[in-house]
């Protein structure tokens, strides 16, 4: 059996083990990055934790050590929070002006950033005590998501446009129609920054698109109709839809959830096409 390796020298035994080397690298730059060439994903739930159902979650990102942020929205009921994963249970919250209807939010350095519907007002907080720090304007038609990869901000305002924001000078770096089979993909809601892409929730819809911020195609679909459903089933009857997508990318742990739902859940992606 070791004809073919061992008698050949070390040329030979240095091309297997370069061969197996590059699949294992394949393998393991896969099995480490939620994404594929698959174009159509179904979900296992891993786990599931306990959300405030008053929370209209507009903006979700996870926060370190099981906590989460979240944005909320309504007029009265809009606000920035810090949430306990594992209970559920509101450690911190900011009361937002009744006239402002919270939503995106993402985290920039020691600052969170959130912007708020139908105005291109929105605001900074100190990550820890969440205090109001200040405003800003952005270039967005109108506020809807933001995440970020650390560098630039990526927004959208419930159009197809995928917007690159510099957080310092809120000027729009550069802004994708997002398009999957050569249409237009409108309604992009929540969005989160994972392993180079860009997840958003399509409001109205039970699906999340993994977006190419380069070409703003969308490159999978994942599909959670499950989730919203089961809801139902259960008596849940004044759930809104599914929106907020966090991704703890230390953890790998990707949690989900949606406006006023009782539950927030963590899940695994896994292709059905
Ligand atoms: N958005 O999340 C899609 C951006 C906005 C959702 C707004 C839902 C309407 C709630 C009722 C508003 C009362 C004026
Ligand atoms: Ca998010």
């Amino acid at each position: 059996p070791r004809r073919y390796i061992g008698r050949k020298g070390p040329l030979s035994s240095a091309l297997v083990a370069f061969c197996l080397l590059f699949v294992l690298s394949v393998r393991w730059k896969n099995s480490n990055s939620q994404q594929s060439n698959h174009i159509f994903y179904s979900i296992d739930i891993v786990n599931e934790f306990p959300h405030d159902p008053q929370a209209f979650t507009q903006g979700l990102l996870y926060g370190g050590n099981d906590t989460l942020l979240e944005s909320t929205g309504l007029y009265g009921r809009s606000s920035v929070r810090k949430v306990h994963l594992k209970s559920g249970k509101v450690q911190r919250s900011y009361k937002m002006d009744r006239s402002l209807f919270g939503e995106g939010l993402t985290l920039f350095g020691d600052r969170l950033l959130q912007v708020a519907w139908l105005t291109k007002t929105g605001f900074t907080y100190d990550r820890y005590n969440l205090s109001k720090i200040g405003s800003f304007s952005h270039p967005m038609k109108d506020g809807w998501g933001l995440a970020t990869d650390g560098k630039v901000i990526f927004g959208s305002d419930g159009s197809s446009t995928l917007y690159q924001i510099d957080p310092l000078t809120w000027k729009a770096i550069k802004k994708v129609v997002v398009k999957y089979n050569g249409r237009e993909i409108p309604y992009l809601n929540e969005l989160e920054y994972v392993s180079g892409d860009i997840w958003a929730n399509i409001w109205q819809t039970d699906c999340i698109a993994r977006i190419s911020q380069e070409s703003g195609l969308v490159l999978s679909w994942i599909l959670l109709h499950e989730l919203r459903q089961n809801l139902l089933k259960s008596g849940n009857m004044g759930i809104d839809v599914l929106n907020g997508i966090a991704w703890d990318e230390i953890n790998k742990r990707l949690f989900v959830t949606g406006k006023l739902w009782p539950k927030l859940y963590e899940i695994q992606i896994r292709p059905v096409i």
